[in-house]
């Protein structure tokens, strides 16, 4: 698997199938990762959204910013209209990439069902879950996914109370054929994870943490350094999950060896986080040194 050849910013495809123009805010990390994206899935499939950043990224009719179909199809249904997609596709002899795209409300909370359903009967899909950590597009409410502490409209005060869900693990659970994480600020990870997820039949999950500046309350200027930090300070752990073999991808390895930021760097340039005290940090601190020690002797020899 590290024999397979890493995409660089020179040879990644100058094919653009995402236009220059789109409806998302300025700073958002998830236009970028679809733009990349895009280029490692080719001009051979279909999307299927559900409501989200996504579909309002694309414009309104009849404008689009990407020159995909998309099926814009109900919450709660994406795995399942994919899973009907691909069929459709099978029918006509085509080997359509079927991609859902959803957002991680969309998938922690609202299309989970769908989603297990489509797990356990290993239908041949791409699904895409980008983590904003909150239904961003509503106006930042919490989701399943949202971190514990986070500020957002529906936890204004203290923040959130219970920690984020682990939706990778869930998926890992059903044992799919590939489940990986990744960082729109690492988006040739991704292009290249997608080319071999690409060539695997099955579902193939990947689980995107996505920095917002509107819903994070972050500088637009930082938010690929923000997703940086999120990945360096052990926060946010990039790993795949092949045939039940699991690997940490090689910017979360590096910390193995080259040890990892405190996370208070990461927390204190969001506006979400600022309330945290110095005992919840040291807390959340102690937590992922905790998390690193088991990963430290799992992926020793790695
Ligand atoms: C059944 C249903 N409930 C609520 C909504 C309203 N709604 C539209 S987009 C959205 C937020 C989606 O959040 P998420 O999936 O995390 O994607 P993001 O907006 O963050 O891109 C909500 C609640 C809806 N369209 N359908
Ligand atoms: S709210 Fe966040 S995820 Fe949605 S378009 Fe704006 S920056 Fe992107």
């Amino acid at each position: 698997m590290s024999d397979t050849p890493k995409t660089t910013v020179l040879s990644l495809t100058e094919e653009e199938f995402v236009h220059p123009g789109n409806r998302a805010c300025s700073g958002c990390s998830m236009g970028l990762l679809y733009r990349i994206g895009a280029k490692a899935l080719g001009r051979d499939c279909i999307f299927v959204v559900p409501p989200s950043c996504m579909t309002v990224m694309q414009g309104l009719y009849p404008v689009s910013a990407s020159q995909f179909p998309i099926f814009n199809c109900t919450f709660a249904s994406t795995a399942a209209v994919a899973t009907g997609v691909r069929a459709a596709m099978k029918r006509l002899g085509r080997t359509t990439q079927v991609v859902a795209w959803a957002g991680d409300g969309g998938t922690s909370d609202i299309g989970i069902q769908a989603l297990s359903g489509a797990l356990e009967r290993g239908e041949d899909i791409i699904y895409i879950c980008y983590d904003n950590e909150a239904y961003m597009n509503t106006g930042v409410q919490r989701s399943g996914t949202t971190p514990c502490s986070s500020l957002t409209t529906t936890t204004p005060f203290t923040g959130k109370a219970q920690a984020a869900k682990d939706v990778p693990a869930i998926v890992a659970a059903h044992n799919p054929t590939f489940v990986a994480t990744c960082s729109a600020s690492y988006p040739l990870d991704f292009h290249d994870k997608l080319l071999r997820a690409k060539q695997m039949r099955g579902l193939k999950y990947f689980h995107i943490q996505t920095p917002c500046p509107p819903g994070w309350g972050c500088e637009e200027r930082l938010t690929i350094k923000i997703g940086r930090m999120a990945v360096e300070s052990g926060l946010f752990v990039l790993y795949e999950i092949e045939n039940g073999v699991k690997r940490l991808s090689e910017p979360s390895a590096r910390l193995l060896k080259k040890g990892r930021r405190p996370v208070r760097d990461y927390l204190k340039l969001q506006v979400r986080f600022r309330h945290m005290s110095d005992e919840q940090i040291a807390a959340l601190q102690a937590q992922v040194d905790a998390r690193w020690d088991d990963y430290r002797e799992a992926f020793a020899d790695d």
